[in-house]
């Protein structure tokens, strides 16, 4: 349900207001979501540009001056360490585009925080102009010292320990959807005057929706019980409220964001060849699960609450059905085999 605002209110006067209801808040936080935002400025204009680069003559791998270009996504992750590596906020970053752990450059001073990220998720839709997006996960660090580097210890904790979490769409306009669990906001990006102005306030996403967004590519593949609850949204219902729409963007965050927007379900279910899902707990599932929480949703891998995982490895996928309460209930219903849930008539 949107929550339209028409005051004026830019991202970083939100933050400071959001700082100044946290009693003893150092302004630390605040000071790290400002280089977040400058990154995310930087990318926003890359990738608007992306459709130019042949034109401005930067073809693939050199540009006219012979100078090595990289693809939107490495572009996109040296933006975010580059302007988070030497802020003092973070002791360690995870990214989608690092194998390994991010470490803060030995000149630079440590922090209390851990940053994991997908710099640019969805980068295979680049070419053909379809919604692409940057996501974001912050937690405090769990190693006591506050001086040296944070460790697989500080980056492997549940998602519900995260202080923030958010999203970017670079969409047909560039907007940020942003929670620190006091509700979620979205501010939309005025590249004319640089801000991002607050569009959404505590958004609170319906109980039920119409659509349901699922790769069926994949339906040979399924779990039976999965496969009985696609063809029952599909299936018409005497109160009409079947059949649901399919939407299907193969961006997470596009997919994600009309739901949250318009309520219903999206889905990344394990099958046959990617029998833990194909999305990244860390960096994909347990951010976009606490902003579809702290909107009045649900997220599960199916059985489990994904805030509530415990993750074994930085790059770990997890199967994912996130949105509207009772649409994430009545899928895991038919997982479980009760179906239709409640004796509905199919
Ligand atoms: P498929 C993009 O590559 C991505 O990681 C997610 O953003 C998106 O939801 C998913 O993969 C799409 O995967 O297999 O449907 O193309």
């Amino acid at each position: 349900m949107r929550m339209r605002v028409s005051k004026l209110v830019t991202i970083e006067r939100h933050i400071a207001e959001e700082e100044h209801a946290h009693k003893g808040a150092s302004g630390e936080f605040s000071r790290l979501m400002r280089d977040m935002l400058l990154a995310i400025r930087l990318i926003s204009r890359d990738v608007r540009r992306a459709g130019l680069n042949d034109v401005l003559g930067i073809t693939d791998g050199t540009n006219v001056h012979g100078e090595q270009v990289k693809k939107l996504d490495m572009l996109a992750h040296d933006t975010i360490f580059r302007a988070m590596d030497h802020g003092g906020h973070l002791c360690v970053m995870a990214s989608e585009e690092s194998e390994e752990l991010i470490m803060i450059p030995p000149e630079y001073a440590r922090g209390k925080y851990v940053l994991l990220f997908d710099p640019l998720d969805g980068s295979s839709n680049i070419d053909v102009n379809v919604t692409i997006g940057t996501i974001f996960s912050i937690y405090h660090r769990v190693t006591p010292d506050y001086v040296g580097d944070g460790t697989l210890e500080d980056v492997l904790q549940p998602g519900s320990r995260q202080i923030a979490a958010g999203y970017v769409c670079y969409g047909s306009s560039t907007q940020l959807v942003y929670t620190t669990g006091n509700g979620v906001d979205i501010f939309t990006y005025d590249p004319t005057i640089g801000e991002f102005l607050l569009s959404d306030e505590k958004i609170q996403m319906p109980n039920r929706g119409k659509c349901y967004s699922v790769n069926e590519g994949n339906s040979s593949k399924w779990d039976d019980n999965l496969k009985k609850y696609i063809d029952y949204l599909k299936t018409p219902s005497a109160d009409k409220r079947r059949p649901y729409s399919l939407r299907y963007v193969g961006t997470s965050i596009a997919d994600l964001h009309r739901t949250i927007m318009y309520g219903g379900i999206f889905m990344y279910p394990a099958d046959k060849s990617n029998p833990k899902g194909k999305l990244r707990m860390m960096y994909e599932c347990n951010p976009l699960a606490m902003i579809v929480e702290q909107a009045g949703g649900m997220a599960s891998d199916g059985v489990h609450r994904i805030l509530d995982k415990r993750p074994g490895s930085i790059h770990e996928r997890s199967p994912l059905f996130i949105g509207s309460k009772d649409d994430v209930l009545e899928a895991e219903a038919f997982l479980r085999g009760e179906f239709p849930p409640g004796g509905e008539e199919a």
